[in-house]
């Protein structure tokens, strides 16, 4: 038996099935550090991160930014994708090749060919940031699987099922790790556990996640 390259440097196999429909990429976007590093940098300078306000008027330990034809923003009226940056008044920047071509690989090698995403949320967790446990409902096709990218230090991400007293399964998502759920588990239930400190070799003390989304 050979190991590929991912058995060999993390001991886990490169593709693990978490539910139907669902899968964590070990490693799937490594090969494109050197373009996705970059481009997340030049996202950033035109729409820096923001910590936004929940609907309940809590700010959110995770600060935020989009690139895409929409992006995704929360704030006292409610959560909506919308086409304008509300803190600069102008549109998102665009998605950049490199992200549009990570997610639509990834998506593939989920089972969900043709992936066109219009919205890429990106996230950034300090130390002690986390998610409640969540539905991805805000799009409006549900066809489409959301892609999620890992850079930076580890999270474990808790992934549970159609209803909110299901019980999530606790995932490490490490560096470079792509994790694709849709058909049977789209609606399903997921979050991050507080982020434990650490230093990450090229983004320090932070966890940068890319969500990839489908919303029309
Ligand atoms: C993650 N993120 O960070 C998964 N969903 O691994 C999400 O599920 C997510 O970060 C909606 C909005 C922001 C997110
Ligand atoms: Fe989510």
């Amino acid at each position: 038996m050979t190991a590929d390259l991912f058995d060999t440097v993390a001991d886990l196999p490169a593709r693990e099935a978490i539910a139907e429909g669902a899968v964590i990429l070990r490693g799937f976007a490594r090969p494109l550090e050197p373009e996705l590093i970059p481009a997340l940098r030049e996202i950033v300078a035109q729409a820096p991160f923001r910590r936004m306000f929940t609907p309940g008027g809590y700010q959110m330990s995770v600060a935020m930014t989009n690139c895409g034809t929409v992006g995704w923003v929360t704030d006292r009226s409610g959560y909506r994708y919308d086409g304008i940056d509300p803190e600069s008044g102008k549109p998102w920047p665009a998605m950049p090749p490199v992200l549009v071509r990570l997610a639509r690989e990834a998506a593939a090698e989920g089972g969900f060919d043709d992936f066109a995403p219009d919205a890429c949320l990106v996230n950034r967790y300090e130390p002690g940031a986390r998610l409640s446990l969540h539905q991805d409902k805000d799009e409006t096709d549900f066809a489409a699987p959301i892609v999620s990218v890992s850079l930076g230090l580890p999270a474990i991400f808790l992934f549970g099922g159609p209803k909110r007293s299901d019980k999530p399964v606790r995932h490490r998502l490490t560096h470079g790790d792509v994790a694709v759920w849709g058909g049977p588990s789209r609606l399903f239930f997921h979050g991050v556990a507080p982020l434990a400190d650490g230093e990450h070799a090229l983004f320090g003390r932070q966890r940068i996640n890319l969500t990839f989304r489908k919303t029309r």
